[in-house]
């Protein structure tokens, strides 16, 4: 018996402590179990999961939640700004003055300029099935609509291109189908800190023992280079799709295509031939040619070619890093393709190299109904925005600043007045920030819920205090429910101080602005509801005692098997019921920039942009093992743990007389910040690397000393949708 199960049977009874069984819930990709001690209503200590293998471990940042809900940062009551805009100078008002002013405004706002002229932000603080960011967005839409933004910036681009090439972004398998792979390439994927999925790392370590051949592409000797690599191939950023050009190349010059599988699932491959050949510009996408974009010598490309053709099945995991960069779909059109051509969709141990999160035929949505948002139902979705899974309007969250501070693009220009923002903190995590503090400086009304007082909170007229996750009860799912769980996220203990959650908050802000639909359930009754249309089984009190859910399957799920055993009676939801090497739908945009098949385009800001020359290092912004982006960057015992650094080469600090530890300025036209170096053999030479989430500080001269890598980033998106966060030149100087 699993120790939870145990623990639930018991009523969860050690003498007067109680044992709640929970989880952890912030945006990292995992969603582990947590087990917290409560005496007299004080969380006293937090374990994890230590029943049979596969675990649902909780790594550093969940251990550390009990630190997270007592802090002494915590927001304790709603705040209205006394001081200017953004410095930071705050008075406690009651919960019903709080109210009152944000009805008010939005009465206010929509009265005078319309609806669209509120624009709400929410973004991937809050997961859970019931307490997440549709809450606010539920009320707005009721209330008339709002203006919102479009873009996925994790992973604009393996979206865009995995509805081009598959016409879904469910590609994924189940986790332990790694198992089955005899050779697995983690290009610019690093799961040994970047958490996807809880047991990715369980099952990379059960393959390599299992005899299977790991190689690493990245430009970054990361902690799964050091884990798991048989082979490192360090690749100058941006160029990955060069790479995977000439692998493409190899395989067809040298025939090791899965010939059958390209004509009977594919659409395009000649097209893709005779580009590879060079037939169109006259360039052959030789490995030579490979080899003076990305930095990988020829003979590597070509090596890696041929194993991956011959070694079956083998399984490429192409990471969203490369992709979050300058036309960053072609990355993952390019990973595709290879997949397609070496026939690894739809098998065991192979992997269809799409969005990944997801299995097709499986649908797990669910959650409060957030309806029609009035506003953006007149606006016809863009072209690009069509490839997306939701409609949208026309405004790319990478240009907010933009659309706020008034200039025109796309023919996009409303007027916005008022900013709405949830679990969310943009003036951190989106880019260009010196431009977004013009942009919030501008606005009439700024409301902001948050459980701490963030860069974006700092903004806000109207603070409202929220609850975290274990003062309140949902359902959580790991991403792409790769461990095939459901969570119980299980209330703790009560809400600390005055917060309340963002539901709590929306249904007094719903009665206030006369909306007697918003809810007539308590939050109880929501996820009853919500646990009978997503699963059901067993009944939702037995699984809010026994915290965790699996789902049973009696083999690892492997995505597009139908597609590949009948593909008559399961054609993939493409155009042409293929999948897509060129594609339609790509067509259709006739952009050449978002080429039908997959090309090599150079990025701008790349190390041969005549930028260069001024700012001539390339700057990546990974994730830290110590936060969840800008989430838990406050907690002492993560603090501990690592500090905010420039990564940076030897070769690139010496000529510059950069020493390990000392202060440097890195800067470009954009912004600048001054943080610790960290000299390493680890990053290659021309690229620096600053983890991204670090908390946006900047000085009197507006001169960041948080590190945070979002002053220097460029705030504009790939044809496909992308945020180029990884093409980003910059320069460094010993301060
Ligand atoms: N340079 C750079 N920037 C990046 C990226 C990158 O790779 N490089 N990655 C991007 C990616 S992939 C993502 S997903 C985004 C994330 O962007 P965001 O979602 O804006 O970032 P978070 O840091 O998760 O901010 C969430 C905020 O919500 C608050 N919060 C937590 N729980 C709740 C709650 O229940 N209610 C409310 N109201 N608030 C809550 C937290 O305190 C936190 O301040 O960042 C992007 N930014
Ligand atoms: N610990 C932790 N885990 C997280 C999160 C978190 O905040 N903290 N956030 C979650 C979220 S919301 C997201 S979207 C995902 C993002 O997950 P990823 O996009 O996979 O994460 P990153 O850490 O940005 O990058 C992974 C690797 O890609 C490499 N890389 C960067 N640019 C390039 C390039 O141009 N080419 C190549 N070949 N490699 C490159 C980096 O060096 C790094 O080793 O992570 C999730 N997991
Ligand atoms: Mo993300």
């Amino acid at each position: 018996m699993r120790d939870e199960d145990r623990d639930a049977d018991k009523g969860n009874r050690l003498d007067d402590t109680r044992v709640i069984p929970t989880g952890c819930g912030y945006d990292c990709g995992g969603r582990c179990l947590l087990k917290a001690y409560v005496k007299d209503g004080v969380i006293t200590k937090v374990e994890t999961d230590d029943g049979e293998e596969p675990q649902l471990r909780a790594c550093l940042r969940g251990r550390t939640l009990r630190q997270n809900i007592y802090s002494p940062a915590r927001l304790r009551f709603p705040l209205k700004r006394v001081g200017e805009r953004g410095e930071g100078k705050f008075e406690r008002i009651s919960w019903d003055e709080a109210l009152d002013t944000v009805s008010n405004q939005l009465n206010r706002v929509k009265e005078i300029y319309g609806p669209s002229a509120i624009f709400y932000i929410g973004y991937t603080g809050a997961i859970g099935y019931l307490h997440n960011p549709g809450t606010v967005q539920r009320l707005l839409n009721m209330f008339g609509g709002c203006t919102t933004a479009w873009g996925d910036s994790s992973a604009g681009g393996a979206r865009s291109a995995s509805m081009a090439s598959y016409g879904t972004v469910a590609t994924a398998n189940t986790r332990e189908d790694i198992l089955n792979s005899r050779l697995i390439i983690l290009w610019g994927w690093n799961p040994a800190s970047t958490v996807f999925g809880t047991n990715t790392t369980y099952y990379l370590v059960k393959a390599r023992e299992a005899g299977s051949k790991i190689v690493c592409v990245d430009p970054m000797f990361s902690n799964s280079v050091a884990t798991f690599a048989d082979e490192w191939i360090p690749i100058i950023p941006g160029t990955d799709t060069a790479m995977l050009i000439a692998m493409a190349y190899v395989i067809a010059k040298d025939n090791l295509q899965d010939q059958k599988f390209l004509d009977n699932y594919t659409v395009g491959f000649d097209k893709y031939s005779d580009y590879l050949r060079g037939v169109e510009d006259g360039v052959p996408k030789t490995p030579a040619w490979a080899e003076s974009i990305t930095g990988v010598p020829a003979a590597t490309i070509e090596n890696l070619a041929r194993e991956y053709a011959t070694t079956k099945p083998a399984a490429l995991f192409p990471g969203w890093a490369p992709g979050r960069t300058a036309y960053g779909e072609q990355y993952h059109r390019a990973a595709i393709t290879l997949a397609a051509m070496t026939g690894n969709v739809g098998i065991h141990g192979g992997n269809a190299a799409g969005y990944g999160l997801g299995y097709t035929g499986i649908s797990l949505e669910g959650g409060m109904p957030t309806g029609e948002n009035p506003v953006e139902s007149m606006v016809l979705p863009t072209a690009t925005g069509a490839l997306e899974t939701r409609p949208h309007a026309g405004l790319h969250r990478a240009r907010m600043w933009d659309a706020i501070v008034g200039e025109e693009y796309q023919g996009y220009h409303r007027d916005i007045k008022m900013l709405y923002v949830v679990a969310a903190n943009p003036l951190n995590q989106s880019p260009n920030l010196n431009k977004g503090v013009r942009a919030l400086e501008k606005l009439e009304f700024i409301v902001v819920h948050e459980q701490f007082m963030t860069a974006t909170a700092r903004f806000a007229d109207i603070l409202l205090p929220v609850n975290t996750i274990w003062e309140r009860n949902d359902i959580a799912i790991p991403w792409s429910f790769q461990e095939v769980c459901f969570i119980h996220v299980s209330k703790v203990v009560d809400s600390l101080y005055e917060s309340k959650s963002d539901f709590e908050i929306c249904v007094e802000l719903a009665r206030r602005l006369g909306l007697q639909n918003y809810s007539d359930k308590t939050e109880d009754e929501w996820l009853k509801d919500i646990w009978r249309s997503l699963y059901g089984k067993p009944d939702y009190d037995t699984f809010k005692k026994q915290g965790i859910c699996r789902m049973e399957f009696p083999e690892p799920y492997v995505s597009f098997r139908e597609q590949i055993e009948d593909s008559k009676q399961h054609p993939f939801p493409t155009p042409s019921g293929k999948i897509e090497i060129y594609s339609q739908l790509y067509a259709a945009l006739n952009d050449p920039l978002l080429p039908p098949i997959p090309k090599y385009i150079e990025t701008w800001e790349s190390r041969n942009d005549s930028l260069a020359v001024k700012y001539p290092l390339q700057l990546l912004t990974a994730r830290s093992k110590r936060r969840a982006h800008s989430c838990y960057e406050n907690i002492p015992w993560l603090q501990e743990l690592e500090s905010q650094t420039l990564w940076i080469n030897p070769r690139d600090a010496s000529s510059k007389q950069i020493t390990n530890g000392g202060e440097v300025r890195v800067f470009n036209e954009r912004g600048q910040m001054v943080l610790p170096a960290y000299v390493t053999e680890d990053i290659m030479p021309g690229v620096v690397q600053i983890n991204e989430g670090a908390w946006y500080q900047p000085d009197e001269h507006g001169v960041d000393r948080g590190g945070c890598a979002n002053v220097l980033t460029k705030d504009t998106y790939s044809p496909g949708g992308a945020f180029p966060f990884n093409t980003c030149l910059v320069q460094v100087e010993r301060v």
